[in-house]
């Protein structure tokens, strides 16, 4: 029998919210020349901000700010001194890391456990490791005197707004580069308090610069004629369109785009562990997740068992207030994103398999989506082969560990996979075999800063994080 518990809010007197916001060029807050658009919290609707969205005109002057700091102060600052800073930016996050994941449970919908245990840190972390690196660039292992490219434009989704923040500015701070970002649309409020911290850590003007606006804004990014390098996170769709559009420039790009991973139980698994793995796979900020592993692979001869008990451990997740420290489950980002996977999830049902959710009530509110699953799921299947980006898990079997690989890559993707045996032999075959940027044994969803992440095939080229996340941002 369940039991309730009493809400455990996190307040939010920690965060200073204003009612607008500018850009962030030059080290200081400027309007923006187009129109403003509002942030909502994906909870309750309510409207958190008015953000400023930057034109073809804003994003120039971002990128002569870049520009400028670039030649006059970052590139010719030693490495040793370039250091300073990023460990002055990862302590100031160390500091403030309350506000921030408030402020990014607030604007992003996640949890607030999950934004204060998992994604603050590893932001600070990722700035601490690449602040290490900043004066020791020449033992890398890309040439005897590695040099930055330039100018960054760097563009992020709004899945892991802070993070991935972190991957894209700390690597090309470490390396001498300067660069223009532009947050998502839904989620550009941690990134303008990340903009108050360079301040707070006395940032010499133009080396991190900020732009928000939708997807024009972006373009115009990728339009201006003066960057040296463009990194983006996001949809396939958009990666390609990026890929065409630069193709004919010599601009080094990396894009870190979808994946639709493979989680793979054998038989001999822990199963009780597995499952746990299996609902962080998927369920982990409701599946806004690049690597999340929404197809689950199960052999056959545990199936039923380990369906009864997925069931069982779903049945226990707490959905609700992203500010509730018991919450599991958050809100989905964007009414756009809901209708995506109303869309996908009336597909599967359509295309014959079938659903499972567990019973929970749903805030009338906001935009919401049970934990669901589907069963009875073939290769052929739109769910098995397109990246909802919710919290929906796809369910295939498979006999033979052979079966398991096929299955598994069968896919356009290749960014992440689980595997789930008590067998190295096993896992060190399976991480052969699999054609996934990362490959996770009896665990998933684990990230650390000196571990490169990135993908195959669909899910984008280059590697941001360890040692290979620098290769992106110098020329050797
Ligand atoms: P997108 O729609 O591709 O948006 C990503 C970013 O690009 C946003 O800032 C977006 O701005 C901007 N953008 C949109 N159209 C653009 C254009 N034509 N030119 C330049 N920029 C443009 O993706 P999303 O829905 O935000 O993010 C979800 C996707 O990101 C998923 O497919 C997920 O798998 C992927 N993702 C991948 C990874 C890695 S590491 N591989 C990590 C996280 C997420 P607006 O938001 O304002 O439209």
């Amino acid at each position: 029998m369940g039991f309730e518990y009493a809400p455990a809010l996190e307040s939010r007197s920690v965060v200073d919210l204003k009612s607008s916001y500018g850009l962030f060029i030059d080290g200081e807050f400027v309007d923006a020349s187009g129109p403003s658009f509002k942030s909502v919290s994906p909870a309750t609707e309510e409207v958190l901000a008015e953000i400023g969205q930057a034109d073809v005109a804003d994003v120039d002057r971002a990128v002569q700010a870049a520009r400028r700091a670039y030649t006059r102060t970052w590139s010719v600052m030693s490495g040793a001194e370039r250091a300073k800073y990023l460990y002055r930016i990862a302590r100031i996050i160390q500091e403030r890391s309350r506000e921030l994941a408030v402020l990014e449970a607030l604007d992003n919908g996640k949890p607030i456990r999950e934004a204060r245990d998992v994604d603050v840190p590893l932001v600070a972390a990722y700035f601490f490791y690449y602040a290490g690196w900043a004066d020791k660039l020449e033992y890398a292992g890309f040439g005897a005197t590695p040099r930055p490219l330039g100018v960054a434009a760097q563009i992020i989704p709004w899945n892991f707004p802070l993070l991935m923040l972190a991957w894209k500015i700390a690597p090309a701070l470490a390396a001498g580069n300067t660069v223009v970002l532009k947050p998502a649309e839904t989620t550009s409020l941690t990134a303008l308090l990340f903009a108050e911290i360079c301040q707070q850590a006395d940032l010499p003007p133009g080396v991190v610069n900020i732009v928000t606006g939708a997807g024009s804004t972006g373009q115009a990014l990728v339009a201006h004629p003066d960057i040296d390098k463009l990194a983006f996170t996001g949809s396939t769709e958009v990666g390609k369109a990026i890929a065409r559009s630069v193709a004919a420039s010599n601009t080094p790009v990396t894009l870190e785009l979808g994946g639709k991973a493979a989680n793979i139980v054998f038989d001999d698994a822990p199963i009780d562990q597995a499952v746990e793995g299996i609902v962080n796979g998927i369920f982990f900020n409701q599946g806004h997740v690049c690597c999340a592993g929404s197809r689950l692979l199960v052999q056959e001869s545990v199936y039923d068992d380990v369906l009864a008990r997925l069931k069982r451990r779903m049945a226990t997740l707490r959905m609700g207030d992203p500010l509730d420290k018991n919450t599991d489950v958050g809100a989905i980002n964007s009414s756009e994103q809901l209708a995506r996977i109303h869309e996908l999830t009336a597909v599967g049902e359509s295309e014959g398999a079938e659903r499972w959710s567990p019973p929970c009530d749903l805030p009338e509110r906001g935009f919401w989506f049970a934990p669901t699953i589907f069963t009875g799921v073939s290769q052929a299947h739109r769910i098995a082969r397109e990246e909802i980006f919710g919290p929906v898990l796809s369910v295939l079997t498979f006999r033979t560990p052979a079966e398991a690989v096929e299955k598994a890559n069968n896919t356009p993707f290749g960014l992440s996979a689980g595997v789930w045996t008590d067998k190295g032999s096993r896992i060190l075959w399976m991480a052969n075999q699999l054609r996934a940027g990362v490959v996770w044994a009896n665990t998933f969803n684990r990230f650390d800063p000196t571990s490169p992440f990135g993908g195959y095939k669909e899910s984008g080229y280059g590697r941001e994080g360890g040692r290979h996340g620098l290769e992106a941002y110098l020329a050797h």
